[in-house]
């Protein structure tokens, strides 16, 4: 199989060109263009030999690629080369922060672009910082958060302090070449037992800072929200930026609307032996608003550029759906499609949608909205090929309050926003060529649809 005839390579979800991707990296808006770097490794479907990949949108959406950006150096191990890392403009110099690792150690190593960001050059200072803090131990020292704030520069990198947790540490420094160590931003587990923090990323969001992090051994997307003192960060709640496994690694970036957007790594749910064969893994998710909200929460929701890929739309007026009955949607079957709805779930126990149903319902993925323990899941125990789980997250809706679902399908990937803050992602792997269908279905008791719109969604790809 080659990587381009394979039924499972997503339409509109950015997927790398060939070979491995995993981390988005280096998110910018630069000179109006939106600019996507991530973790790659070219020669083959599987993490090692790590560069940096890139490719370019005038719309978030419809992506061209570009010549590799970063490499590792030449004839070094698999375990060698350019981790994750963030770019930032410096004055006018569009310049990269990022993990070299050689001989297995980590360093913050800092490349300069050209005006056009097609060639990168690493700075003769590297690394810009020597190591990790005098007298502690670390499980790793990796990954980049930097921001401008007053005269100063400020970032923070990834690690975990042994015994305490998972850590941000935090420099500054009046250039991107020289750091002084300030401290730990944060420390502590956010899962049970925090080992290392991968990929810190924090902000202001309306009155408050956000810290998301990607702990291990978690091994999923969370954040934490609080208040930014001194140079230190105090969590308050936390949440889940997405309740599956196959969604890590996020970061985020402020376009030049102002609109603070978040991409993740999409990884793979099935066996590396099919990766290699299909000869590339590894999708992005579709960018996501980032927004403050009242309640506390982080409010998520899809770039609306995602409506410019709209074709062949169809809806339902509003109508029951009776206890414990499967109710397909005539007329509508695809591998690329958004559907919106809104329900009430009434007196139902679970409601929700089915999707890549095939014609006798022995395949068949479930986005199920549950009363109790009030939790959004999606069953793909009987979707096919990958993984056969049900990753999900807590969406507690208050006495009268309307499950909002906004559903993206993309061959492989199953990608779901409720009521404005709750994520889920799964990767599904149906094997029938039949497996297309749409369902709507309720269970111990009667469920209302306000409303019910899908549309086919068109590729995006340019190649
Ligand atoms: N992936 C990168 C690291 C990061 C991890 C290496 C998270 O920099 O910690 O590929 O997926």
């Amino acid at each position: 199989m080659t990587s381009s005839n394979d039924r499972y390579r997503p339409g509109y979800h950015f997927s790398p060109p060939t070979g491995w991707m995993n981390d988005p990296n280096g998110l910018i808006q630069w000179r109006g263009r939106y600019h996507l770097f991530y973790q790659h490794n070219p020669y083959e479907a599987r993490w090692g030999f790590m560069h940096w990949g890139h490719a370019v949108s005038d719309d978030l959406m419809h992506w061209s690629d570009l010549p590799l950006a970063l490499a590792p150096e030449p004839g070094s191990p698999r375990e060698d080369g350019c981790w994750s890392g963030v770019a930032v403009n410096d004055g006018g110099i569009p310049t990269l922060l990022y993990t070299e690792v050689r001989g297995g150690v980590q360093l913050p190593y800092v490349a300069v672009g050209s005006e056009d960001l097609l060639t990168w050059t690493k700075h003769p200072r590297n690394p810009v910082i020597a190591g990790p803090p005098e007298g502690v131990s670390v499980p790793g020292f990796r990954d980049h958060c930097v921001w401008h704030e007053g005269n100063w520069w400020y970032q923070i990198i990834g690690s975990g302090i042994a015994g305490q947790g998972g850590a941000c540490f935090l420099y500054r420094g009046t250039t991107l070449l020289e750091w002084e160590y300030l401290g730990p931003l944060c420390v502590g587990s956010v899962g049970e037992n925090d080992d290392m923090w991968e990929c810190p990323d924090f902000f202001a969001l309306g009155d408050r800072h956000v810290l998301v992090l990607s702990p291990l051994p978690l091994n999923r997307a969370v954040y934490l929200t609080g208040r930014y003192e001194s140079h230190r960060f105090i969590a308050e709640a936390s949440g889940d930026v997405d309740g599956s496994h196959d969604f890590y690694a996020p970061q985020s970036f402020v376009d030049e609307r102002g609109r603070r957007i978040m991409f993740g790594w999409l990884r793979e749910a099935r066996d590396e032996a099919m990766q290699l064969a299909a000869g590339w893994s590894g999708a992005m998710s579709l960018p996501r608003l980032i927004t403050p909200r009242t309640d506390g929460r982080v409010g998520m929701s899809p770039a609306p550029e995602i409506e410019a890929l709209r074709g062949a739309h169809i809806s339902r007026a509003p109508h029951d759906l009776s206890p414990d009955t499967f109710v397909p949607i005539d007329m509508l079957h695809g591998d690329m499609l958004e559907i919106a709805a809104t329900i009430d779930p009434g007196a139902a126990q679970q409601v929700g949608v089915a999707v890549f149903v095939s014609p006798e319902r022995n395949e068949e993925t479930h986005i199920v909205y549950e009363r109790e323990p009030g939790r959004l899941l999606i069953d793909r125990t009987r979707a096919g090929s990958g993984y056969a789980d049900s990753p999900s997250i807590a969406l507690p809706l208050d006495h009268g309050e309307i499950l909002n679902l906004r559903i993206f399908i993309d061959r492989s990937i199953v990608e779901v926003f409720a009521n404005g803050h709750a994520c889920l992602t799964a990767r599904v792997y149906p094997t029938r060529s039949d497996s297309d269908g749409v369902a709507l279905f309720a269970t111990g008791g009667t469920a209302r649809v306000l409303s019910f719109d899908a549309w086919e969604l068109s590729s995006s790809m340019h190649r």
